[in-house]
C-alpha cells in the first residue's frame, strides 16, 4: 500500500485555506440564475463536515446581460449578507468574464462553474481535496472507468466537442482529455498569476489556461466530476464562433511564448 513521505515537498500540504470564492460567469441568465443559487445556498447552508473552507462566498460575472440577470442577483437575500457579490463588465464572451471574476476574488481557494449548475454543488470538495496538493484542479467529465458525461448533451454539441478536442490536444494542450468542463479550482496565488495572464476572452480560454499553468510549472490535477447537460446554453454555434475558436487555438501558443517557468 502506498505511504505518505513527508520528505516529499510535494506531498506536504500548504496551510489550511480558511477561504473560498465561487466564481460564476452569466450571460442573459435570468432563466437559469435563480433556481442555480437556489441549489448552491442549499448545499452551502446545509452541507456536513464536507471539507470546504469555513468562509465561502460566491461572485456572479454578469457578462452584460440584459437587466434581467443582475436585478434577480442583487434582489436575493445572500446579497445582502456578504454571502453573494456581484459583478457586472460590458459583455466580452465568457473567459473575459471568468477573468474578471478570478482576478477579484479575495478566497484562499477560487473555482469557477458555469452558472446552470451542471456540476451539481456537492462535487466541490472533491475539487478542494485536489487543491490540497495541486494549485490548478481540472473538472473531468470523464470517469475513471472511461464512461462519459458529455453523453447527455445533444449529438451536435458532441459532435462538435469532438472536433475542438482533436484541435486542442494537437496543437496546445496534448493530453487532457476535457479541457472545457465549466469546473476548474485554483488556489488564490495560481488564480491570478494565470488568470492575469489571459488574453483569450472567448469560450477557448479553458485551452490557454491550462497552457499557461503549465509554462508556468503549477501543479495539475484532473478531478473526475458528475456533469449533466442543462437545457438553455449560451453557445451559439456557427461559422462566426467556429472562426473565433480557430483563431483563438491558433495563437495561443504564440501569445505566451515569452512566458517562463516561476522560481
Ligand atoms: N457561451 C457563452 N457563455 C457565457 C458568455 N458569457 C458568460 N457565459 C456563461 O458561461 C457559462 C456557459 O455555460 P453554458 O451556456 O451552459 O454552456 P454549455 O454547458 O457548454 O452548453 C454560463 O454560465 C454562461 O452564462 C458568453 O459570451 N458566451
Ligand atoms: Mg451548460
Amino acid at each position: 500500500m502506498p505511504t505518505s513521505r513527508p520528505e516529499d515537498p510535494s506531498s506536504t500540504p500548504g496551510p489550511t485555506p480558511s477561504s473560498l470564492t465561487i466564481v460564476l460567469p452569466a450571460y442573459n441568465e435570468a432563466r437559469r440564475i435563480g433556481p442555480a443559487l437556489d441549489e448552491l445556498f442549499a448545499y452551502l447552508h446545509g452541507r456536513p463536515d464536507d471539507g470546504l473552507p469555513a468562509r465561502v462566498e460566491v461572485m456572479v460575472v454578469d457578462d452584460g446581460s440584459a437587466a434581467a440577470t443582475a436585478d434577480i442577483v442583487a434582489a436575493r437575500p445572500e446579497a445582502a449578507t456578504g454571502a453573494l457579490h456581484l459583478l457586472r463588465v460590458p459583455h466580452a464572451g465568457k473567459g473575459a468574464a471568468v477573468k474578471s471574476g478570478m482576478l477579484n476574488a479575495t478566497g484562499d481557494l477560487v473555482v469557477f462553474a458555469d452558472a446552470d449548475m451542471a456540476t451539481p454543488p456537492s462535487e466541490l470538495p472533491k475539487l478542494v481535496a485536489a487543491l490540497a496538493a495541486a494549485e490548478v484542479a481540472l473538472g473531468s467529465r470523464i470517469q475513471p472507468d472511461g464512461s462519459d458525461m458529455r453523453a447527455s448533451q445533444p449529438r451536435y454539441r458532441r459532435f462538435l466537442g469532438g472536433m475542438f478536442h482533436l484541435l486542442a490536444s494537437w496543437w496546445v494542450v496534448g493530453d487532457v482529455k476535457d479541457t472545457q468542463c465549466g469546473f476548474k479550482g485554483f488556489t488564490r496565488e495560481a488564480a491570478h498569476d494565470l488568470f492575469g495572464r489571459q488574453k483569450v476572452t472567448s469560450i477557448v480560454f479553458d485551452v490557454e489556461l491550462i497552457h499557461l499553468a503549465r509554462r508556468r510549472g503549477y501543479g495539475l490535477a484532473v478531478v473526475p466530476i458528475r456533469w449533466e447537460d442543462r437545457r438553455g446554453s449560451r453557445m451559439r454555434p456557427g461559422a462566426l464562433l467556429a472562426l473565433r475558436v480557430a483563431w483563438d487555438l491558433f495563437r495561443i501558443p504564440l501569445l505566451h511564448r515569452d512566458v517562463r517557468r516561476r522560481r
